[in-house]
């Protein structure tokens, strides 16, 4: 090794540290430069000294300039939207994704979407009220979900951000645009002192299909924009502004994840939208162009840097989050999410699509909701209402699945549904495979329910959703103070994925230089953050 030919040298007033724990302490320095030397007994590795091209210090074989994980990602999405590391919390449903988590890391510096998908106006309204007293001037997104078969939640929805001046929206579940996304990007639009064009209102767009992804990166669609004009919805300055850039700011692509997923691989998926971005931009030259961020998968702090080096411009994560101190999940779920393996998640059929045979990546170790929601959508598809199903198994679901007579259970849709959506009870009226639906779809809201509020007595039905991020989090945790699900803080998780992906990246950066680090100097373990 000393007989290296290299063109520069490196000179230090301390010796470079040659066993594996002095080399990890350098590549874990990541503010300082990693020189990486070559000694007798191998490399060495200095955060000190300088290079230099002549003399006769050690020979110098890499170096690795210092990366702070603030550095990581764009700088253009770390601008927009106020935050000091190009990280995003994504929503998760029925304020699992809580105040506490957007309070927490919104002061830390991460952008986090509050879950408002499912909650009740009064319940949202309370969580941004906090906002303003917590985290007054500090960023927070909330999420705007999509909902088929429920147009008024979210015009609602909007409505409601509209009147608390909510400036940043997380859309997802859009396969077609609605008027109200697209009213809310509008809302926002107006000409500074200056004569350009302000967004007010920030839109970041969850996809994991090229064609809806172009929805989003394209302007607003005229006969959209013509119709909220004529509602007096819009302004006609709103509406001319609006041809001007991007109906979104952001583009999240989503992989294989916890929840709804169409279940791509990220490699294959992140490409394919950063393409469509570069096609896209070429066409409308936008002033500021959109970035593209990636979700889906990123439980560890390889995964997260994997994303940057694809051409992240923002990392997304989920499943890693629903498992932390903060969430809305009980603590009863939170202990199984932190015992889950790579391989223990699974689809399920999804309560809101269920009729639809729509599927979601639910936990499936410890629990048996997968294997009894799939028989329940076996079930309907096989018969045309409640009254068909063969006594034995009508007996098993209503003495294992719903522990009550299904009329009891239809009782129970009739009040909910009275109170929230009548329109769905008079659709099941004549319709007995419609009421069937409802029934069954029951099982699914409350076993979600169950798992939120951490009823033991139906341990064995929590829908927990959850993809295969979450095992592996587990297993890059094992042996460290992160095992435990109590100390999972929000902010301590998303600082060691993005410190950890900082200190991949430069691990990499030296690879490629040529260097071999032993296997015990190469992996980032988390300890606890002062
Ligand atoms: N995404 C949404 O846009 N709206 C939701 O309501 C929502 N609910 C979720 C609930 C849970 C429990 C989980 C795990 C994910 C949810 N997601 C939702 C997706 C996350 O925001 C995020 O995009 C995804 O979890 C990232 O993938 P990962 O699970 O592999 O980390």
């Amino acid at each position: 090794m000393d007989t290296l030919e290299t063109p520069l040298r490196w000179y230090g007033e301390r010796n470079p540290s040659i066993d594996p724990a002095g080399i990890y302490q350098v590549l874990a320095d990541l503010d300082h430069p990693c020189f990486i030397t070559v000694t007798r007994e191998g490399i060495g590795a200095a955060a000190g000294g300088f290079a230099t091209a002549d003399g006769d210090g050690l020979p110098l074989l890499a170096a690795a300039q210092p990366l702070p994980p603030e550095r990581l990602g764009s700088a253009a999405f770390r601008a927009a939207h106020g935050v000091r590391y190009a990280y995003m919390a994504g929503a998760m449903a029925g304020g699992i994704a809580s105040a506490d988590m957007v309070v927490a890391l919104a002061r830390e510096g991460f952008l986090a979407s509050f879950g408002a998908a499912g909650l009740l106006p009064e319940h949202i309204e309370a969580a941004l009220a906090r906002f303003a007293a917590e985290i007054p001037g500090l960023p927070f997104a909330v999420n705007l979900i999509h909902s088929p078969s429920e147009d008024r939640l979210e015009r609602e929805a909007v409505e409601l951000f509209l009147r608390h001046g909510v400036r940043c929206v997380e859309a997802s579940a859009y396969m077609d645009l609605t008027p109200h996304v697209v009213r809310y990007r509008l809302a926002g639009l107006r000409r500074d002192e200056d004569g350009r064009i302000a967004a007010d209102n920030r839109l970041i767009a969850k996809i994991s299909r090229p064609e809806t992804a172009e929805r989003f990166m394209r302007p607003a669609p005229a006969a959209l924009v013509a119709a909220l004009l004529e509602q007096g919805l819009v302004t006609a300055e709103q509406a001319e502004l609006a041809r001007h850039l991007p109906l979104a700011d952001d583009i999240t692509v989503e992989a294989d994840s916890g929840g709804h997923t169409d279940r791509r691989p990220l490699p294959a998926l992140l490409p394919t939208i950063l393409r469509l971005r570069d096609h896209v931009q070429r066409e409308y030259r936008y002033a500021v162009p959109i970035r593209v961020g990636a979700g889906g998968g990123l439980g560890t702090p390889v995964a997260v840097a994997a994303a940057f080096a694809m051409g992240a411009a923002y990392a997304v994560t989920g499943s890693v989050n629903q498992s932390c101190l903060e969430s809305g999940a009980s603590t009863a779920a939170k202990a199984m999410l932190a015992e889950a393996g790579i391989a223990d998640c699974e689809m399920a059929p999804a309560a809101d699509m269920f009729e639809m045979g729509v599927d979601l990546q639910v936990l499936k170790k410890g629990t048996f909701f997968p294997m009894r929601a799939r028989r329940l959508y076996e079930l309907y598809q096989a018969y045309d209402g409640l009254e068909d199903i063969p006594a034995a198994d009508r007996a098993k679901l209503e003495s294992q699945v719903f522990r009550r007579p299904l009329e009891d259970v239809w009782q129970e849709c009739v009040k909910y549904f009275s109170r929230r959506d009548p329109e769905q009870l008079a659709r099941a009226a004549d319709s007995p495979k419609r009421k069937m639906a409802l029934v069954f779809r029951w099982y699914l809201g409350m076993a979600s329910r169950w798992a939120v509020v951490g009823d033991a007595d139906r341990a064995m039905d929590y829908q927990v959703w959850c993809g295969p991020a979450m095992g592996s989090f587990n297993d890059w945790v094992t042996g460290s103070y992160l095992k435990t699900p109590g100390n999972r803080r929000v902010a301590e998780v998303a600082h060691h994925l993005m410190r950890g992906a900082a200190f991949h990246t430069r691990l990499n950066q030296l690879r490629n230089a040529g260097v071999h680090v032993p296997a015990s100097a190469a992996d980032y373990r988390p300890v606890p953050l002062e």
